[in-house]
């Protein structure tokens, strides 16, 4: 007999939702929004099929080539016709045992890559990097990753121009949305301020709030946005649109500054008492330094930005409060960080930094915690232990990092030398997904001895590993989790059974330490950990009164306590939600100073001044992309192609549910283009298309549409990597990471420039190859 269907809540980065599963504690029945939530995401659509999907990873699986001939370089890493052979348990545990005993015996700790980066699953506990990283701390340590894909080079760059404390503050105590709609007269937003990322915060989130609050300040608050799309602000702000060239914001910055100083409207008294180098600035677009004068004709040269629209908008912003939003996508470009230095420097010269509502922001319509406060708690963590490896990189060197052992990488003022890596180890991330230029990627992992992946789903990682261990999804699993500026810390409770073989992290990193004579899991199951993490966040001294674990998890979670608005020392009194560093530093910069080597705002960074480097100069500038360089390549690659991130799903997780299939366009993931660019190339909505960069090729869908810029196409991240028909295009279902490129943002910031890459599109005639991205791979017996 079966038991009747039980309904359960569960926590995803993409918010709370309710799952239904079946008496037989495997089928799930649905997934819908919790009553809690105002306005849940569309990507809770894709658990359904996600959850039993045929490419959900069954048993441990070695890939043929190593499991017979043994570690090493092997271009068949990757193939599509590489077999697996599924093992048991014992049989796969004890080969990565001992595959990673022999590595560190030979080569040292450092030849452990465990960088994984990625978003893994929401829930404090099994959160895939944290216990993969304590694993490895306890077994030696490993090589490292640090920074991230989203902000990489703001993260970077930053410190440098406000300090460490500020910079977090831009981060995660920015102006709260009531904040802007108190106190803003106009927003002006450099990139869009997209609703669908707002539906994403990492860990969780228990209430989307972001979106009822952005429609309050609609009512008191004038919004501009500034980017090639002009669907990418949510409509309800009713936000005018100016469209800019992609990769060009800083152009159109510097004229602003421009029509700031020779009309006489910026804050010289403010550029004198908190900021170093305004004079610099000043000479560098009014043309001093080199004879070119960056003015709005300049600057429309660049970015198709009518001149008399610059010199109106910056009009506007010196007329009332304006605070300036830099999305993060922009500074994931060739010289990311220079788009968020000149907004500062805008901000700087509208004077207004530390006041509320007005100054700098970095993240509103890009992350669902940004701007809706912050929880006044931290939250519970997983001990991951010390790593006594020092070697590092930024995450996004990891094509470099193993194509070139023992080279040089230049990294914020210093020199990295990149170890000689043997093995990588992920849990939670899809490089395949992530990482730009797949195929030189691919390059580079066909150089390792061994590659170990852990997966729900055999995604393009999983089909480049060595071993695959299969884990259990979050449905299948006890957690607790809650994101920064969440409302409540909820009990994610497992609703199934976890799919044929697969098991938590924690018990698979727990019986490979056991076979290396370590401790990983203290003797604790899943349930016991989460008593213990529970108990200990608790008992801190910083924690809101909460009930006991078995009332918690009875109840279902406990709200924390939110503080919409965040107050610092030294206010101003005119609001109170000043961001703590900004305020106290505007009211008093002598007694408040920033931590920068001036105490102010560095519009001119001497530190970086002094890196000397090739491609960063003093203060933020305009250069040229190196990709648009050449007449040849621009004339082949006419069409800059946005990258952007998906509406109905996060990244690459759960491509294959209905949400995400229902957005694509003949099977393949939609590339959208301006009616004049597909007329001239006799496209229309529906036809597959080729499209082409100077690094690869995919098939995509056509969508025309007038919301683009002439000369601009744009597709989605996270279409699965489908290699299966080489001789069509290097992808076939449109993973944009074919065609991006690997080249850093800068010598500085070391961060990805795949938000954007020039490109060719045409009509693909001939047969159109199977999409087979979401089948799993060919399994053989071991024989
Ligand atoms: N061209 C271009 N590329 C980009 C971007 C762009 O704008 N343009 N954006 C970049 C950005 S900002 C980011 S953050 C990255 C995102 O890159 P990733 O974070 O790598 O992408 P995800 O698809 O979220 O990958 C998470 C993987 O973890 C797996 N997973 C889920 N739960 C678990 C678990 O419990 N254990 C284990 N072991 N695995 C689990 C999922 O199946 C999935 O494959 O992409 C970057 N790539
Ligand atoms: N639904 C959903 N939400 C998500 C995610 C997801 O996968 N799905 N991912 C999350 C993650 S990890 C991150 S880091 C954030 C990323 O947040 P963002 O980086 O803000 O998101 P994107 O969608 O990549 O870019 C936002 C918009 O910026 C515009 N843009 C791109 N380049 C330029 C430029 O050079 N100039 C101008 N003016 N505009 C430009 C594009 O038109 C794009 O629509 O999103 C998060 N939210
Ligand atoms: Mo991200």
């Amino acid at each position: 007999m079966t038991s009747p269907e039980t309904t359960t809540e569960t926590s995803a980065h993409w918010g709370t939702f309710r799952v239904e599963v079946a008496g037989d504690g495997e089928t799930l029945l649905r997934a819908w929004a919790h009553d809690d939530d105002p306005d849940a995401a569309p990507a809770i659509g894709n658990a359904v099929d996600a959850h039993r999907h045929r490419s959900r990873v069954a048993r441990p699986a070695v890939r043929r080539g190593w499991l017979d001939e043994g570690p090493g370089a092997d271009d068949r890493r990757g193939d599509v016709d590489e077999p697996y052979v599924e093992v048991d348990w014992d049989t796969a545990l004890d080969l990565v045992a001992a595959e990673l005993r022999r590595v560190r015996a030979e080569h040292g700790d450092a030849a452990v890559f465990g960088g994984s980066y990625g978003w893994g699953s929401a829930g404090r506990l099994h959160h895939a990097q944290s216990q993969l990283h304590r694993f490895l701390n306890r077994t030696g340590g490993y090589t490292r990753s640090v920074n991230d894909y989203s902000r990489g080079a703001s993260a970077v760059l930053l410190p440098h121009l406000v300090g460490a404390p500020a910079a977090l503050d831009l981060r995660s105590r920015p102006a709260s949305w009531q904040h802007v709609a108190e106190h803003t007269d106009l927003v002006v937003s450099f990139g869009g301020l997209r609703r669908s990322n707002t539906w994403v915060v990492p860990g969780g989130h228990a209430r989307h709030r972001g979106s009822d609050l952005a429609r309050r300040a609609a009512a008191t608050t004038a919004f501009v946005h500034l980017s090639a799309q002009r669907d990418d602000a949510w409509e309800e702000l009713g936000a005018e649109w100016v469209g800019v060239m992609p990769g060009t914001d800083v152009a159109l910055m510097l004229a602003l500054v421009h029509v700031l100083v020779v009309d006489g409207l910026a804050d010289e008294e403010f550029l004198r008492t908190h900021c170093v180098g305004a004079e610099r600035v000043r000479a560098y677009v009014l043309g001093h330094s080199d004879g070119v004068v960056r003015d709005p004709e300049w600057a429309e040269a660049i970015t198709r930005t009518p001149a008399a629209s610059i010199r109106a908008l910056a009009h506007r912003m010196a007329a009332g409060r304006t605070l300036v939003n830099v999305v993060y996508a922009l500074q994931r470009g060739e010289r990311g960080e220079q788009p968020v230095w000149a907004g500062l420097i805008l901000a700087a010269f509208l004077g207004q930094v530390g006041l509320p509502g007005g100054g700098f922001a970095h993240g509103f319509g890009s992350m669902g915690d940004y701007g809706v406060g912050v929880a006044g708690t931290r939250l519970p963590v997983l001990d991951q232990g010390t790593n006594p490896v020092p070697d590092l990189i930024p995450c996004a060197r990891i094509a470099d990092l193993l194509l070139h052992p023992g080279a040089d990488l230049p990294y914020d003022g210093r020199v990295l030398r990149m170890p000689d890596v043997r093995l990588a180890y992920w849990a939670g991330g899809n490089p395949f997904h992530h990482h730009q230029d797949l195929r030189r990627l691919r390059t580079a992992f066909r150089r390792l001895e061994t590659f170990v992946v852990h997966e729900t789903h055999w995604t393009a990682t999983a089909r480049h590993a060595d071993v695959v261990l299969p884990v259990a999804s979050t449905l299948e699993r006890d957690d607790v989790a809650a994101g920064a500026g969440d409302t409540r810390l909820r009990a994610s409770k497992r609703a199934s059974r976890p799919y044929a073989e697969a098991r938590e992290e924690l018990w698979i990193l727990g019986r490979l330490a056991e076979r290396l004579g370590a401790d990983h899991d203290e003797g604790l199951d899943a349930s016991g950990w989460l008593r213990r993490m529970y108990e200990e966040w608790r008992a801190a001294p910083s924690s809101p009164p909460a009930p006991d674990f078995d009332t918690f998890w009875a109840e279902g979670g406990v709200d924390l306590p939110h503080e919409p608005y965040t107050a610092g020392p030294g206010t101003t009194g005119d609001g109170p939600g000043d961001g703590p560093a900004f305020a106290a530093f505007r009211a008093d910069p002598v007694a408040h100073p920033l931590a920068t080597p001036s105490g102010r705002i560095e519009l001119v960074s001497s530190t970086i001044e002094g890196f000397d480097l090739p491609d960063v100069d003093a203060h933020a500038t305009w250069r040229e992309p190196e990709q648009w360089w050449g007449a040849a390549s621009a004339a082949t690659y006419d069409l800059h192609l946005l990258c952007n991130q998906p509406s109905s799903r996060l990244h690459s997780q759960q491509d294959m549910g209905a949400a995400s299939r229902a957005t694509k366009v003949a099977g393949r993931e939609p590339v959208r283009l301006h009616p004049d660019d597909a007329t001239a190339r006799g496209l229309v909505d529906g036809d597959v298309v080729r499209v082409r960069s100077e690094r690869g090729s995919l098939l995509a869908g056509v969508v025309v549409t007038d919301a683009l810029l002439p000369g601009v196409a744009q597709m989605h991240t996270g279409a699965w990597f489908d290699p299966s028909a080489p001789d069509v295009a290097d992808c076939v279902h449109g993973n944009v990471n074919v065609l991006t490129r690997d080249v850093p943002t800068s010598t500085l910031t070391q961060a990805t420039s795949g938000a954007h890459v020039r490109v060719a599109i045409e009509r693909h005639d001939g047969p159109v190859p199977p999409v087979r991205a979401h089948e799993p791979p060919t399994f053989e017996a071991r024989a």
